[in-house]
């Protein structure tokens, strides 16, 4: 057990969320599950004063909340948990938060599982597809064309500075699907012999928009200039009801060590090194959203959130990170 502010935090949630701000976990849909899972170790291994769960736990919360900025995934996950125990105190609110933790999780594979389904339909037989980053949605509608007999081809980007184009590569790899691995500064180089690109999501706005790993806008730009189909692979809970409710999304900004030395940065003072770790896309760049509910045009998504959400649950989650999520 590790000390918290007024609480002890297991060792295992604390790991957690260690492991999403430092990477060791990343994905966005990953990232989700497992800060589901960590509010359930928490309800779990509560040993303290029942009358203090509630607060125990919002604030398990609000420290995974906070472990990255820029996944809507993260606090969708987080408050479809913590949403269900606002009048429940007590022993009704840990067992509600065990209960809540697991529903979010299943649901959420199961959400890949359609959306792989759904997505593989657009892929036809031969088909060469373009692919950024390392994103399980993605990985999990390659694999489910290839599954389904189709002989396709995926040309994969590195994905700097953080490489997680080689995992990627790796794991089309191992299931057998031929992949060609290449420099993010090549893509348009490459964009004419690809007959769609297909990237994750970290947040969909209620306009449209898709914020994803750096580098995503330009393979867009690319894929529109060339008139190629461009996609994004999602489950329901990368779309952001708090941007309805006027949220901004935070891009968050990484340490320039990732890009550069910490001897290089010494070698030369003078050079501001910047490391933005997502981008945004812009609806019209976008043929669609492959989710499990269905392929939705980027217009549409704000009706994906009053579906899955309610559109009352933006002010909500805004209304919460304000008021109870601010314990410091
Ligand atoms: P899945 C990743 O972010 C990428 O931006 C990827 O497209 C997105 O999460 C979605 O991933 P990072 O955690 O949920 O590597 O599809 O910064 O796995």
């Amino acid at each position: 057990m590790v000390e918290g502010r007024h609480w002890r935090i297991p060792r295992e949630v604390e790991d957690i969320i260690d492991g999403i701000k430092s990477m060791r976990i990343r994905g966005a849909g990953k990232i989700a599950r497992s800060a589901a899972e960590a509010l359930k170790i928490a309800a779990l291994k509560y040993r303290g004063d029942l009358k203090e769960f509630t607060p125990y736990i919002n604030y398990v919360a609000h420290k995974l909340i906070r472990t990255r900025p820029t996944a809507v995934s993260l606090p969708n996950a987080v408050f479809y948990v913590i949403s269900r125990i606002k009048d429940l105190t007590g022993e009704d609110a840990r067992e509600t938060v065990i209960k809540a933790a697991d529903e979010f999780i299943t649901l959420s594979k199961k959400a890949l599982d359609r959306l792989s389904e759904i997505g593989a339909k657009l892929i036809k037989d031969g088909y060469v597809i373009m692919t950024h980053c390392h994103s399980t949605a993605v990985v999990s509608v390659l694999q489910k064309a290839w599954n389904q007999g189709k002989s396709i081809r995926v040309i994969n980007t590195e994905t700097r500075p953080k490489f997680q184009g080689r995992i990627t590569a790796r794991v089309l790899a191992s299931i057998g699907i031929p992949v060609t691995h290449i420099p993010d500064s090549s893509v348009r180089m490459f964009i004419n012999r690809v007959d769609m690109v297909i990237v994750g999501a970290d947040t969909i706005t209620s306009d449209g928009h898709l914020i994803n790993k750096v580098g995503t806008s330009l393979i867009a730009l690319a894929a529109w200039e060339s008139g190629t189909s461009f996609y994004s692979a999602t489950e329901f809970i990368k779309f952001s009801p708090a941007s309805f409710a006027g949220g901004d999304v935070i891009i968050e900004e990484r340490s320039p060590l990732e890009v550069v030395s910490e001897d290089w940065i010494k070698a030369n003072p003078k050079v501001n090194v910047l490391n933005p770790a997502f981008d945004v896309t812009p609806p019209e760049y976008i043929t669609g959203f492959i989710t499990d509910l269905g392929v939705i045009p980027p217009k549409a998504a704000v009706l994906v959130i009053k579906e899955m959400f309610g559109l009352e649950s933006g002010y909500m989650q805004l209304k919460l990170i304000e008021e109870e999520y601010a314990i410091e």
